[in-house]
């Protein structure tokens, strides 16, 4: 009987990878499975959001950042808590929603070689609009001996040291991204058997785009190259590129999944008053850098690429600037200047 060629599923590919390294002990593929799976049951509760009172809205509590968190957030945070935390692969969590690191701190947990640092529902402004919304992850080796309770200090690393990023986007389907140095796959939900399945394999960011994506309402409070670099994406015309077209959710996993497939920048630049912008360094720059750089494109503070940033604590803040090659070394500010 022939059987037509089915998607691998995100537990299939991973597997598949681990098999063309004999060498490899499938700690990573097990702990981004993990991550699959709290995932899943995120976007159950993404889903049905505009249904359940008790889900939509605040929870009444404001996060370590000062802003109000959504009752989704926590649930968000809680699931990849408990899911890394029973699980074997992750030793701690650092999450945008926590002050503090959560050390793990068992037998088993102290065992393990990689930390997770997360956002775990980004955009969550949205949630009340029923617009894309996303969970932003990173996984670092950790640099404290193991079978000791991991440390501060391996989630103060920098991005040259990440070892696979990702995000779960909730749009109109629900996916999951991940890179690794390897390459950057991309696994739609397949709502039928619950798996996300390999619909993006191999993505590239095209070195070229015609899309910018910014907070135009802060135009007069950035600084003088970022205002220069906006007006010449909006007075672009067809000889020399354009014309752009001006794409802005307000959801970073949404802007950038769309830049990262059609080709684009993203910005978020710092302003008069908060001269570091809005975007966490460890829990949403890092990822979204790596990613970008994994596909082919550049991601830099305005001064320097982004993923050699020494982080100085958990939840600093920084510029970021993002997306295909061409439009990032048009940008006026370029690393080293
Ligand atoms: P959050 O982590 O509180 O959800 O904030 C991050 C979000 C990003 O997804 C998005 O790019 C940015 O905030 C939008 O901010 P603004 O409304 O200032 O443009
Ligand atoms: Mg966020």
């Amino acid at each position: 009987m022939h059987t037509s060629r089915r998607v691998l599923t995100l537990d299939e590919f991973t597997i598949q990878e681990l098999r063309q390294f004999p060498a490899a002990t499938g700690e990573l593929s097990g702990l981004l499975r993990e991550i699959g799976l709290a995932a899943k049951r995120i976007n159950v509760e993404v889903n049905k959001a505009g249904l359940v009172d008790d889900i939509l809205g605040d929870a009444g509590s404001v996060n370590v950042q000062g802003e109000d968190v959504k009752k989704l957030d926590l649930f968000a945070n809680n699931q990849l808590i408990s899911v890394l935390r029973n699980g074997i692969y992750c030793a701690g969590v650092g999450s945008e929603e926590d002050d503090d690191i959560i050390v793990f701190d068992d037998e088993v947990s102290n065992r393990s070689k990689y930390v997770v640092l997360m956002d775990p529902l980004d955009g969550s402004s949205n949630i009340d609009v029923n617009t894309t919304i996303g969970t932003i992850f990173t996984v670092y080796r950790r640099v404290s001996p193991l079978e000791t309770p991991c440390t501060q200090k391996d989630f103060l690393q920098q991005g040259v040291k990440v070892v696979a990023a990702g995000y779960v986007i909730y749009g109109s389907s629900t996916m999951l991204v991940y890179a690794t140095r390897r390459g950057v796959n991309g696994f739609t939900l397949d709502p039928s058997i619950g798996e996300f399945c390999l619909s993006h394999p191999k993505m590239r960011c095209p070195d070229k785009g015609k899309i910018y994506s910014v907070n135009y309402g802060n135009y007069p409070s950035y600084s003088q190259e970022v205002r220069a670099y906006l007006d010449a994406c909006t007075y672009k015309t067809e000889e020399n590129g354009g014309p752009y077209t001006m794409r802005y959710i307000g959801s970073m996993v949404g802007d950038i999944h769309r830049n990262l497939i059609k080709g684009g920048i993203f910005l978020y630049p710092g302003t008069a008053s908060k001269p570091r912008g809005k975007l966490r360094l460890l829990y949403e720059c890092n990822p979204m850098a790596f990613i970008m750089e994994v596909a082919g494109g550049m991601a830099t503070d305005g001064t320097r690429r982004i993923l050699e940033v020494v982080p100085e604590h958990l939840h600093q803040r920084s510029p970021l600037f993002l997306g295909s090659k061409s439009m990032m070394e048009d940008l006026l500010i370029k690393p080293g200047n």
